[in-house]
């Protein structure tokens, strides 16, 4: 039987601690996502930050949205919170006097753009204003902690969100690293991302938050520990500071699929 990842459980296990809900950009009680698939709105294109573009809700995961830019392909799909300051309803581009941009990659001749934005625009479903949500203000000092637990998305498949812990805090910037992996989804991002959520966050918004890996089978001893994958996914705790450090690698959990239409690492 597969026993439910549970945050009471596991903190108890590798005694460790959540990182408190005040370090974090993220909203005591998440926001409600009232967006519908199918609905379009202005979103900032993240491989060319400085174009605003049209895109169209393809999922709704938790307090998510899973945004594809009109005129992109289906390869550069991403997700935002629907308190993010990335989006924000169809007409604020051009109230402000800014422009739409095509995507970084339009598919189709650039000089076709303004009647692709038309034609796109024509009958579009869009998203109210009441359902973008002011995003929180930034927690003021770093109060990161090595060892604090938390959700953390795997930036290198983005619709995942993961157990973690602090590995390190330099200045405002902090280590992710993910529990139970060895290390290649690792990354270095601000206190104040938007990418990092406090301990019981999926649950809260009903996301899915991922298990442990059970690629790190090492023990509070630092024993490396050679059992059946069950067995060790009990023991995939990470802790930064008394486990011995494992060469970064490539992770590969045997065994699980890919979500289907999904790209994975
Ligand atoms: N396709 C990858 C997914 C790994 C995800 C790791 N995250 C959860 C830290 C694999 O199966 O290796």
């Amino acid at each position: 039987k597969s026993e439910q990842f549970n945050w009471d459980d596991y903190l108890k296990e590798t005694e460790s601690v959540a990182a408190p809900l005040h370090c974090f950009r993220q909203s005591r009680i998440p926001p409600t996502n009232d967006f519908k698939v199918g609905m379009k709105l202005e979103a900032r294109d993240p491989r060319n930050v400085t174009s605003v573009c049209i895109a169209t809700v393809i999922g709704i995961t938790g307090a998510r949205l899973r945004l594809r830019l009109d005129g992109s392909d289906n390869k550069n799909d991403f997700w935002r919170l629907v308190d993010s300051s990335d989006i924000q309803p169809i007409g604020t581009c051009e109230k402000k006097g800014g422009m739409l941009q095509p995507p970084l990659g339009f598919q189709m001749n650039a000089s076709s753009w303004p009647m692709f934005l038309l034609r796109t625009l024509n009958g579009a479903e869009m998203a109210p204003a009441a359902f973008f949500k002011k995003e929180p203000p930034k927690p003021v000092p770093n109060c990161f902690k090595v060892g604090m637990k938390l959700e953390a998305i795997d930036r290198k498949n983005p619709y995942m969100i993961c157990p973690a812990t602090i590995g390190d805090v330099k200045g405002d910037e902090v280590f992710v690293t993910f529990d139970g992996w060895r290390g290649a989804f690792d990354y270095w991002c601000r206190c104040d991302s938007r990418d990092i959520f406090p301990v019981g966050w999926c649950s809260l918004t009903g996301d899915a938050l991922q298990p442990p890996g059970n690629n790190v089978s090492i023990t509070k001893s630092s024993a490396k520990i050679q059992s059946s994958p069950s067995k060790v996914t009990r023991r995939s705790m990470q802790s930064p500071q008394k486990s011995a450090p494992v060469p970064a690698q490539r992770g590969r959990k045997p065994g699980r699929g890919k979500p289907p239409g999904q790209s994975a690492v």
